[in-house]
């Protein structure tokens, strides 16, 4: 066993990978279910494609299902997404089906590997690159760990034909565009539980918001003012997928 071997071999594989993802179709902040959704997708229809995810796991709010109990539920509209991506689910009444959350968040991480997208979890999107008429042209990014060390070290930058806008709750991404561009996009934030409205606002919600940017899950409800909905996660399911062929179709036009 040589150490500088494994350090080597380490380092230069994740430079490699680094440095092709500098450059890419679409680049998405966040990997939570929506945000490695839309990967799936977008890697299975040969999108070049980049995930940056600021904790250490994957997943999001899946993990832990309803208050820590590992099970989510997804309605009928959105079962096909879990039978596309070989999670299990069993019905429990009528149209509700509920998976045990580890199985979906492990399995729709694995596919979205698997088909192709990358993904590097510790790395925070601080900022975006704003061009011509408000166009975001990329992510500002910097380790996770100088910010929670206080420290205050430069970030470096990617450049994404597309970005995606995956953060969740705080809409982080929309929220710095705002700050940053004024009058071009405005954060309502999102509103009490209600899973009837939220779950059927997300995908409509699923949008490009200004040039460049487009916001899938939770972050499209905060973007909108619709309200959240709780461990169901059919929404997030579609406005993955929603998300994954809005941005192709964008793609295409600009070709
Ligand atoms: O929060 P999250 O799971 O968002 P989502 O995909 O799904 C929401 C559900 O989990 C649940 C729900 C169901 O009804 O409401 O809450 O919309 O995943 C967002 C991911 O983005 C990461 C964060 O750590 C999480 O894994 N994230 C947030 N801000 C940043 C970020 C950032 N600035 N840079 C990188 N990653």
């Amino acid at each position: 066993m040589d150490e500088v071997i494994i350090s080597k071999a380490i380092t230069e594989s994740y430079l490699k990978d680094l440095l092709d993802s500098m450059d890419v179709d679409v680049a998405i902040a966040g990997a939570g279910p929506s945000g490695m959704v839309a990967g799936y997708y977008l890697a299975k229809n040969k999108v070049k494609v980049a995930i940056f995810e600021r904790k250490l796991s994957v997943g999001g709010g899946m993990w832990g299902g309803g208050i820590m109990f590992n099970r989510i539920v997804v309605q009928n509209e959105a079962k096909e997404i879990l039978d596309e991506l070989d999670i299990s689910a069993n019905q429990y009444e009528k149209g509700y089906y509920v998976a045990d959350a580890v199985e979906a968040v492990s399995t729709l991480c694995s596919r979205c590997l698997k088909a192709g997208s990358k993904i590097f979890n510790l790395l925070s999107v601080e900022d975006v690159m704003i061009r011509e008429d408000d166009r975001i042209t990329g992510l500002v990014l910097n380790w996770s760990a100088v910010s929670l060390a206080n420290l205050h070290i430069d970030p470096l930058a990617i450049r994404a034909k597309l970005v995606i806008d995956a953060t969740g709750h705080d809409a982080e991404i929309c929220r710095i565009v705002a700050r940053k561009t004024g009058a071009a996009m405005e954060v309502r934030g999102e509103k009490s539980m209600w899973a009837e409205v939220g779950e059927k606002e997300i995908v409509a919600n699923t949008r490009q918001v200004c040039p460049g940017l487009l916001v899938t899950g939770m972050a499209a409800n905060a973007v909108f003012g619709s309200p959240r909905m709780g461990a169901v996660f059919g929404g997030m399911l579609l406005s993955g997928e929603k998300v994954a062929k809005l941005a192709m179709d964008l793609l295409k036009k600009a070709r």
